[in-house]
């Protein structure tokens, strides 16, 4: 039975990226005919962002600030799953068994565990080695079968593929589904503004290299007028843009957000300047998120109307969950 689901990071405010990379998505999946009849599950993953230290304050306000984010996007939490990780304890207690399924090798090879973790592996936490566990939990505990997320996430995915089948192996039974990342559009890699070969990251110390959701109108332009770029003006083909990141990177940005595929955009803008097309990109930006910003601000206002969401979601999200954890108990052996 097929069912989706994917999560975010309370580990700061929403960036563009994943904006463009995520949710917005999340609500074409919502809106799609095709996914009609299929349950829908969008997670607030806190215990996630807890890998690296997280003040308990901005916790609380960034797991609300994301919800406000996704309903604000245009995701209907009548018609989607909404709610927040820590909620639903079953996440937590099938990581475990997945602890003693995955391989330390596995972890090891994975490029998020090595970009967080730096040159002091040894100092980074325990939870943050063990994050792809828990987010195959976080999606098997669904038997979630489309799971929507960014470029950087397929790795995390082809893991929780490799967790499921040895799970089904060591215990030889046909239980977890092996999951499919579903990965499409213009921008499943935003970069940041100040780097064209580093992703956009809500947890990049510098402000200037990302658009956050909640930036007005006149911070916005500012960080697209600050962007880096080369001297050329842009090529009118996307082979003109292999070598040029940066502006690449504000071109598929451009293209996202007017929902249009690169080769048309540079028909247009081929020719010109970053000092005319900076400007447009600018305008559209604003116009694009502006709405979703003000309908943030606005649900933010009333705190207690985002928790109850989050709770009635929570309740929905462990109905499909705890059957899975006490079948899973089963096999393993576990007396209940
Ligand atoms: N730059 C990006 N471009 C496209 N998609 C992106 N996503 C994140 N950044 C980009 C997608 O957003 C979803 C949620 O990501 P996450 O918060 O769980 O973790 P992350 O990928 O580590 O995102 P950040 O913003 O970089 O957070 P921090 O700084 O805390 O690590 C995923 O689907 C991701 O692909």
């Amino acid at each position: 039975q097929p069912r989706v689901f994917s999560g975010i990071q309370p580990s700061g405010g929403l960036t563009l990226g994943n904006y463009l990379g995520a949710i917005r998505r999340f609500v074409d999946m919502q809106n799609d005919a095709q996914y009609d009849g299929i349950e829908k599950i969008y997670c607030m993953v806190d215990q996630h962002a807890i890998t690296v230290w997280q003040d308990p304050a901005t916790l609380t306000r960034n797991t609300r600030e994301l919800a406000a984010g996704y309903i604000a996007a245009g995701l209907d939490p009548t018609k989607s799953i909404l709610f927040n990780q820590s909620q639903v304890a079953e996440h937590a207690q099938l990581a475990w068994i997945f602890n003693c399924v995955a391989r330390m090798g596995w972890m090891q090879r994975m490029t998020q565990w090595k970009d967080k973790a730096g040159k002091n592996q040894q100092n980074a936490s325990l939870g943050l080695f063990a994050y792809p566990s828990l987010m195959a939990a976080d999606i098997l505990i669904y038997h979630a079968t489309h799971v929507p997320v960014g470029e950087d996430q397929k790795q995390h995915v082809e893991l929780t593929r490799d967790i499921a089948i040895k799970f089904n192996h060591d215990f030889g039974v046909d239980f977890f589904p092996v999951t499919e990342p579903v990965i499409e559009g213009a921008a499943t890699r935003v970069m940041s503004l100040r780097d064209g070969s580093k992703k956009m990251s809500k947890s990049d110390p510098s402000d200037a290299s990302r658009i956050n959701m909640t930036d007005d109108a006149d911070a916005i332009s500012q960080k697209i007028r600050k962007a880096r770029t080369d001297p050329d003006a842009l090529p009118s083909e996307a082979d003109g843009l292999a070598e040029r990141p940066e502006a690449r990177n504000l071109v598929n940005i451009y293209a996202a957000l007017s929902d249009q595929s690169v080769d048309q955009v540079l028909a247009d803008v081929g020719g010109k300047q970053f000092s005319e097309f900076k400007p447009m990109l600018s305008d559209l930006a604003v116009a694009k998120l502006a709405p979703i910003s003000a309908e943030m601000a606005r649900l933010m206002e009333a705190p207690d109307e985002i928790d109850a969401i989050l709770r009635d979601g929570a309740n929905r999200a462990r109905a499909i969950a705890a059957p899975i954890l006490q079948k899973t108990y089963d096999i393993v052996g576990m007396i209940r």
